[in-house]
Parts: C-alpha cells; structure tokens; sequence
C-alpha cells in the first residue's frame, strides 16, 4: 500500500484547514496509517525544516547550493538571454541568488502558496537585483498556475529546486511535470535537482540526525493535530523513524507507537498498538536512469546533467 501523498507545497498557514482535518482523520483510519507530508509546513515545521538544511547531515541543501555556484558558467551559456525564470514552491532559497547572478534573465516569477512569504522574499530579491523585474504569484502549483502577462512572450526557464520532486510518487511526479510542461508554454526549458540513491549509511543520519531536529520536526505534525485539531495524543507515546526502502528507493519516515495508545482527534477515538506507525513521509532518490525515465514521462528530455564530485545530488537541464 502506498503513501497517498500528491506534489506537496508548503503550507505555512496557522489556522485549521479542513484539508487537514479531513487527510488527517482518513490518514488515522486508514491501513496502514498514514498522513501527506504536505502537513509538516505550519511555522513551527518550517523553522524547523529552516534547521534541518543546515544540518551537518543533512547534504541536498548545501550540495545542490554549491553545485550551482559551480555550473554558473555553464548555465549562462545555456539559458536563453531574454528568458524568464519561473520558480516552482519559491522561498527563502539561498540558491535562487545564485541562478539569477548566474543567467541574468528578463524576468523572475517565484511561485508560492503563501502570499506573506512570497512578498517577502520577492521584496528581498529585488533589493539585490535592482534591475529585475519581479512578478510573484501565489498559487498552488498543484493547480493551473497563471503566469503574468508580463513574461507570455519570454521563453520560460522553469526552476524546480531541492529535490521536492522527491516528496512524491512516481504518477504525481510525471502529472507535474507534464503540468508545468504546459504552464510553461512552446520552447521551455527546466532545471530541477534530485537527490541521487546513495548507501543507507548516508541517507538514514540525513533523516535521523543526532541532534534530533528531524525528530522534532516529524513529531511536529502531532503537536499540530493536538493545537490544530483538538487532539489529545500523549507525545511521549511516539518516537520518529527513518528508514531506507531500498525496493522503491526511497527513505520513509514514520511515527511509531512506543505502547499501546489510545487517542482522539476532533472527538474521534484511535488506538494504536505498540510498535505500529504512521506514515508521514516518503523522499524517493534517482540514479542516472530512473530521473531520465521520471523526465521523460513528464514530458520533459534531459540536455545536460550536472552533479558533485561524490555523486549525492543531480541538476539536471531539460528541454520540453
Ligand atoms: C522538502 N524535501 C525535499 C525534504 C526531503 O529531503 O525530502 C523534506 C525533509 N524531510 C525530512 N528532512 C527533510
């Protein structure tokens, strides 16, 4: 059975959305257990994903960061002159900077579900590049995205950083990518990172740090039931677990129940028993072929793939 997690954006909104409340009810109920990790981003979440990226174990941030400093002349070369650059779930990206130094485009669009952090780091980048017009867009990108009329005309570059793509299943990748395939329009090109599979040895402490901040930030998710949904979980009854599924290549986190437990959630009883979990999470890792094959049926043909010297992250260069 599979985690039912679509194209995840990051959600920052404090109040209850009955969204939630509805994917976490049916996410308790169902078997195995399991809630989209769409969830995690309320502010607390995202501070404490913030955290994570800074992480010693932690390398997609600052590999993929550092890969794009380094292909700078690369992508200049290869990016069209008069292109906008369109940002899929833009943010407070320490790497946007960096690809905009790199192509000079005509324009940038960061697109962001919440509008307050959208004008903000939109306020920010203009402050840097003085002379780049800026058009943000709050939208879901699970849904049609408009694009301002002020880029119809640009060709497109579209920016899929930090491997989120990674957060979904193979058929939600490729309906995104076929999505923005078309948002982009005739000519477009994309640049999106992905995490490369890797020895377990690596990948598990990437998701089980010592100091325990993803800990925290999975078991986030419950406090947010708790404040968000009226629910009565007894904290100290789970504990985070990150583990390598080495058949679909992907690191899983889960909640495990530490004892028998018995809850509710906006009134409604759950128990657990000791031992099983709740699927929170999924980050699929490619190699070479399985990204092409991912890229391919999304419409999209790799042109030219860049990764570090150890081979942990890839940006790769496609053309619609
Ligand atoms: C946002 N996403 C790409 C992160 C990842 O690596 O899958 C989320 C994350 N979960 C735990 N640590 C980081």
């Amino acid at each position: 059975q599979e985690l039912e997690d679509g194209p995840f954006s990051f959600h920052r909104a404090s109040l209850a959305d009955p969204h939630f409340r509805a994917d976490v009810l049916a996410g308790l109920a169902a078997s195995p257990r399991a809630i989209p990790a769409r969830w995690f981003y309320d502010r607390r979440g995202s501070e404490l994903f913030e955290a994570i990226t800074e992480l010693p174990e932690y390398y997609p941030t600052r590999t993929e960061t550092a890969l794009l400093e380094s292909i700078a002349g690369d992508l200049a070369a290869l990016a069209a002159p008069d292109a906008a650059v369109v940002e899929f779930g833009s943010g407070s990206s320490v790497k946007t900077p960096r690809l905009l130094r790199a192509i000079e485009p005509a324009a940038y669009v960061p697109i962001d579900i919440s509008g307050e952090f959208l004008r903000h780091s939109a306020a920010q980048l203009s402050q840097a590049f003085p002379g780049l017009p800026v058009y943000p867009v709050e939208a879901d990108f699970l849904r049609p995205v408009p694009l301002p009329e002020q880029v119809a005309k640009m060709p497109k570059l579209g920016f899929f950083p930090g491997s989120t793509i990674g957060n979904m299943n193979a058929w939600h990748a490729i309906d995104l990518l076929r999505a923005m395939r078309e948002w982009l329009g005739e000519g477009a090109r994309l640049l999106i990172g992905m995490d490369r599979v890797k020895s377990p040895e690596i990948l598990v402490p990437a998701y089980d740090d010592a100091s325990g901040v993803t800990a925290a930030f999975n078991l986030n998710l419950l406090e947010r039931i708790n404040r968000e949904l009226d629910g009565t979980i007894p904290m100290d009854a789970f504990r985070h677990r990150a583990i390598w599924n080495a058949d679909y290549a992907r690191i899983e986190m889960h909640l495990e129940a530490q004892r028998d437990v018995d809850f509710s959630v906006a009134g409604r009883p759950f128990h657990l028993r000791a031992g099983e979990t709740i699927h929170t999470e999924n980050s699929h890792k490619y190699g070479p072929n399985g990204a092409r094959q991912l890229l391919r049926a999304g419409g999209w043909t790799p042109i030219e793939q860049w990764t570090d010297e150890k081979d942990w992250f890839a940006l790769i260069l496609c053309e619609a």
